[in-house]
């Protein structure tokens, strides 16, 4: 029997990538997508799959409790993309993520115990861990979020946990590393370059740009997470990380490189604040179970930045909303 399968935040950058990848598996008999188009989702990043008879899309928040427990009725899994997931804008404001990362999995845990989902993929970070300054967290790493943002997420594993552990619900933590790849809202750092390097703008580098970050192509995080539905331990965490560790001046200056323009339009600004320094993962125990990352990192970084140059005027429009937050308000963090 195919399996039916709910994804929230499905209209995201990795939701959509993900529901791309679920349309090529062949056990796979139903996708229903439930997702708030908040700034960062989109139906425009669901072109050419909407129309496919396996897929339908409901548009509505995962905090509200009736067009959730729609949304779950007759699912065999869950898999949670839905999130606030922009660190600096929650260093802005916390409340939105507060309630969507952490009230919202609440509702999607409270419903999957009362529909008797067979399996709940959350999908959390590597953030959770907070900076990682030597060797490599695993997942028995004590959690030290930095950031509202990753405090939301950490706070939805440990209710995972909660739920797994006092009423069985069949939950599974996926902690995923930097991901990029195609879809991505142009607030986060690779799109938002490319975009501002074609209108020819400055290149906005976080303090020293010596932060590490670990790049996971969005293929093979969607790969891995598939393959938690399939073969993953209930109530385990699983690491999924590329050991692609690359210092964001570096990123920078090969996207400069790629699309042949001067490094000049580099301009360190104010760092974020709590800007964590390095992750890096351990995913051995993912490896474990049959996965390891594909993408050779400077083809399909080069392939990322070409899909963005081609896509212009969608990259415009985006990048005219995202950069008003920028403008507006990430300077002025609101004291409440
Ligand atoms: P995204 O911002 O591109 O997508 C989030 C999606 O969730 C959007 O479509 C949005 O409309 C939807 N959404 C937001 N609030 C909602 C709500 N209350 N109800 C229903 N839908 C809602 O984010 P992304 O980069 O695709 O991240 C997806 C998930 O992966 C997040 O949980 C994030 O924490 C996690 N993650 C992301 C990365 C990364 O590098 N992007 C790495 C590790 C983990
Ligand atoms: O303009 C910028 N300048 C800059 O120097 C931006 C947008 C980012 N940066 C730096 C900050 C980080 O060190 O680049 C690095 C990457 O920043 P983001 O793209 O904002 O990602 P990050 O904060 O690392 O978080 C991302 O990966 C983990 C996702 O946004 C999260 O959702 C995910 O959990």
């Amino acid at each position: 029997m195919g399996k039916k399968i709910l994804v929230t935040g499905g209209a995201g950058f990795i939701g959509s990538n993900f529901v791309r990848l679920l349309l090529k598996e062949p056990q796979i008999e139903k996708i229903r997508i439930l997702d708030k188009l908040t700034y960062s989702g989109s139906v425009e990043n669901l072109e050419n799959v909407l129309d496919n008879p396996k897929v339908s899309f409901i548009q509505g928040d995962i905090i509200d409790f009736n067009v959730s427990a729609k949304a779950i009725s007759n699912m065999n899994w869950v898999v949670n993309f839905a999130a606030e997931s922009h660190v600096d804008r929650s260093l802005f404001d916390p409340s939105p993520f507060m309630a969507t990362n952490v009230e919202g999995v609440r509702v999607l845990l409270e419903l999957s115990r009362k529909h008797k989902i067979e399996k709940f993929l959350q999908v959390s970070t590597d953030e959770v861990y907070g900076s990682i300054i030597k060797y490599a967290a695993d997942e028995s790493t004590p959690l030290k979020p930095s950031s509202p943002y990753s405090a939301s997420k950490a706070a939805a594993d440990m209710l995972c946990n909660a739920y797994f552990v006092s009423y069985n619900v069949p939950v599974i933590i996926a902690r995923s590393s930097n991901n990029y790849g195609p879809y991505q809202y142009p607030e986060k750092l690779i799109p938002r370059f490319v975009s501002l390097t074609l209108r020819k703008d400055k290149l906005p580098l976080f303090g020293n740009g010596k932060n590490i970050r670990d790049w996971l192509y969005v293929e093979d995080n969607c790969k891995a997470l598939l393959l938690l539905l399939q073969k993953g331990i209930l109530g385990e965490i699983y690491n999924i990380g590329a050991s692609e560790l690359h210092q964001n001046i570096e990123i920078t200056k090969s996207m400069l490189d790629i699309l042949n323009k001067p490094y000049d339009l580099i301009t360190h600004v104010k760092d974020r604040l709590g800007h964590d320094k390095r992750y890096c993962i351990n995913w051995e125990k993912i490896e474990k179970l049959g996965w390891k990352p594909q993408a050779k990192f400077i083809e399909k970084f080069t392939k990322t930045i070409n899909w963005y140059k081609k896509r212009e005027k969608w990259l415009n429009k985006k990048t005219e909303e995202a950069e008003e937050f920028y403008s507006q308000k990430s300077s002025n963090y609101k004291v409440k």
